[in-house]
């Protein structure tokens, strides 16, 4: 049986590439009455300092932002990461399982330490390991992620075989990435060859799911661009990586295809599109935030949701690491 498994941090506010790369479909899997869990995983976030005041508003605030996506927690699990305990443990046996030399080769460790190597915490070294373990605690056979999630995928199918492999068994699934769809690499409105991130210094590079429609209008009417019109074929996007990632957000928020975006803008010049896009942008996400706004009057409530997410985490995780515990030869007393 099919079970999807995914999370996101509370390293900050929502973005755009974060609602299109991840939730939006996450919410069509629950709809399609796959199995889904979903997770705050906010053991990954203080893989970089994370202020606890502001760790606690995010991992609710971002609890809000998927159930006004439209993930509801009485068909999806939803719940944060630390309230069950077997993904750190089960994160402890894939660190003696995974290899030095295969973490050394993850881009995103690289790219989120940069020059300062030897100062990074060793949890963000580790961080695919856990991420490994979040995945097998539930046995899930399929991840829905964004392009920069590839390689971290990759590496969980490697531990999940070495596992097997090293104990003679067929336990943990070959996880399947699932990434389609017009947005799974929602590029920085500053820079098209950047990736939207949360984290990045400039406000400006990303649209939030807090934003009101002053803020994703003006952001989207100021998002850097080339002068020339929309091309009349999606071949004469190549080279156009801003112009690209536009008509790549109103495919997604429009459920269309890039190509459908191109028949109906093609020849049109940026005063055109952008507000089209602005106005489809407000249209979509506006009702995302108001609700999300509504929900976070309401802490204790959504700290309610999260614990019962987490006793239903808990149910299914608990016998895959008491079996785990018994494959490794790690003796529980009763
Ligand atoms: N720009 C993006 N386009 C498409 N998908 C994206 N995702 C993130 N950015 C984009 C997807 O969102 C999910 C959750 O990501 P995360 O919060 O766990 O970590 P991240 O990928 O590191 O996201 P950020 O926003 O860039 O956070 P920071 O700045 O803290 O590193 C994943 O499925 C991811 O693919």
């Amino acid at each position: 049986p099919q079970r999807i498994f995914s999370g996101i941090q509370p390293s900050g506010g929502l973005t755009l590439g974060n609602y299109l790369g991840a939730l939006k479909r996450f919410a069509v899997a629950q709809d399609e009455g796959t199995d889904t869990v979903y997770c705050m995983v906010d053991l990954h976030a203080i893989t970089v300092w994370q202020d606890p005041d502001k760790l606690r508003h995010a991992t609710r605030e971002l609890a809000a932002g998927f159930i006004a996506s439209g993930i509801d927690p009485a068909r999806s699990i939803l719940f944060n990461q630390s309230q069950v305990p077997a993904h750190t443990e089960l994160a402890w046996i894939f660190n003696c399982v995974a290899r030095m030399g295969w973490l050394r080769r993850m881009t995103q460790f690289k790219d989120k330490a940069g020059k300062h190597a030897e100062e990074a915490s060793v949890g963000l070294f580790a961080y695919p390991n856990l991420m490994a373990a979040d995945i097998m605690a539930y046995h899930a056979t399929h991840v829905p992620v964004g392009e920069d999630q590839k390689q971290h995928l990759e590496l969980t199918r490697d531990i999940a075989i070495k596992f097997n492999h090293d104990y003679g068994v067929d336990f943990f699934p070959v996880v399947e990435p699932v990434i389609e769809g017009a947005a799974t690499r929602v590029m920085s409105l500053r820079d098209g060859t950047k990736k939207m991130s949360k984290s990045d210094p400039s406000d400006q590079s990303r649209i939030n799911l807090t934003d009101d429609a002053d803020a994703i209008a003006s952001k989207i009417r100021k998002a850097r661009t080339d002068p020339e019109p929309l091309p009349e074929t999606l071949e004469g996007l190549a080279d156009r990586p801003e112009a690209r990632n536009l008509v790549n957000i109103y495919a997604a928020l429009a459920d269309m295809s890039p190509e459908g975006v191109i028949a109906e803008f093609g020849g049109q010049g940026f005063g055109v599109f952008k507000p089209a896009l602005a106005d489809l942008a407000v249209s979509k996400l506006s009702p995302i935030s108001a609700e999300m706004s509504r929900l976070m009057q309401d802490v204790a409530e959504i700290d309610r949701i999260l614990g019962q997410g987490a006793d239903r985490a808990n149910a299914i995780a608990e016998p895959i690491l008491a079996q785990t515990r018994e494959i490794v030869g790690l003796i529980r007393s009763r």
